[in-house]
């Protein structure tokens, strides 16, 4: 059989159809000194994806499969050069993705974990009734990003007679308003959603401008990547109150979050669960699965990422 390296976990229905094709190598078990030439094939994820030095001592790779749609963490230029086929995960966790977006804003403009936190307390009871919170509906919302998962938020936005704005490098066939500058859409927006890939390209795109543009009554969601938007800036934007609410589920350090950023009651904070459900995970380790088992039996793969098409 095949060697396939493991880097990162994978669901019991995955390593079934996995081992019943590979001979599976868990890279905290192997000596990839050893035996790095055997390996043809590697299964990641968008967080740990292949590191550098990986790479350089597999080689016989022919191809990567990353458990998600984002592949910030491969460098796709080095395989390209080596003819190695990268794949990703789109598609199928559209959905999903979305209603963390949604659910975060929800939280923001409702401020879900203080009177969650209100009626734990026992201050409902000795205190009255909660502060009132904003309202979600008829609000101005920029998509930082109309793609795939971008178009899936402003679906899942409509019902809630939301206006939506949107920046990305080129211009949709969409009837919601294109705006080729950021800071520019963040001014004119109740809330910047931001779901762009991570890299290069993007990094800390959403700066101090950008967030001070959103303003005080301001939302900032981010279920991109942390490289997306300066860490910095924002913790200081939301400290002094030039942004009035945050909404992570992606860090610049991930799994380390700031202290400063769970210190503030103006932020709801998530552990990168935007695709985190048992359905959306499943759909995408079968479709993790599926490119590794296709290009075994025949070369070709499902969903390669763009620079291997
Ligand atoms: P996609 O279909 O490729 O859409 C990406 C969008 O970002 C496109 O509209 C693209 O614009 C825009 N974009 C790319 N580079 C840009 C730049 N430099 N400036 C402005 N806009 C830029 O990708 P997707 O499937 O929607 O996924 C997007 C990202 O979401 C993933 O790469 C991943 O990082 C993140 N994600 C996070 C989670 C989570 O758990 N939090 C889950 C899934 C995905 P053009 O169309 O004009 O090129
Ligand atoms: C995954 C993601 O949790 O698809 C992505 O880009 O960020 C998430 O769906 C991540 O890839 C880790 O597996």
């Amino acid at each position: 059989m095949p060697d396939l390296l493991m880097i990162g976990g994978a669901t019991p229905a995955m390593m079934e159809r996995l081992e019943a094709a590979f001979t599976i190598h868990r890279l905290a078990d192997t000596d990839l000194g050893a035996v790095g030439d055997k390996i043809t094939h590697v299964a990641t994820n968008g967080h740990d994806g292949v590191k550098p030095e990986i790479m350089a001592s597999l080689p016989n790779l022919k191809m990567i499969s990353c458990y998600g749609v984002g592949y910030d963490a491969i460098d796709t230029v080095e395989a390209n050069k080596r003819g190695v086929m990268v794949t990703h995960t789109p598609n199928v966790l559209n959905a999903e993705v979305a209603t963390t977006a949604v659910l975060l804003m929800l939280a923001c403009y409702r401020e879900v974990l203080r009177d969650d936190a209100y009626v734990r307390s026992g201050q409902w009871e000795k205190q009255g009734n909660a502060p009132l919170t904003r309202s979600a509906d008829d609000q101005i919302v920029g998509i930082l990003g109309l793609g795939r998962i971008g178009q899936a938020i402003a679906d899942k936005l409509a019902p809630w007679g939301t206006k939506i704005l949107y920046h990305s490098r080129s211009k949709k066939d969409v009837s919601y308003t294109y705006y080729d500058n950021l800071t520019n859409m963040a001014r004119d927006a109740d809330v910047l959603i931001c779901i762009t890939p991570g890299g290069p390209s993007t990094n800390k795109i959403v700066n101090a401008e950008v967030i001070e543009a959103l303003g005080p009554e301001g939302t900032l969601i981010n279920v991109s990547r942390g490289s997306v938007v300066d860490e910095t800036a924002l913790i200081d934007a939301l400290q002094s109150g030039k942004l009035g609410w945050a909404g992570l589920d992606v860090f610049e350090a991930e799994p380390h979050v700031p202290e400063a950023l769970s210190n503030l009651p103006n932020t709801v904070l998530l552990p990168h669960v935007g695709s985190g459900t048992v359905e959306t995970r499943a759909a995408m380790g079968a479709l993790t699965v599926d490119n590794l088992l296709q290009h075994l039996e025949n070369g070709t793969v499902k969903t390669p990422v763009p620079e291997c098409q």
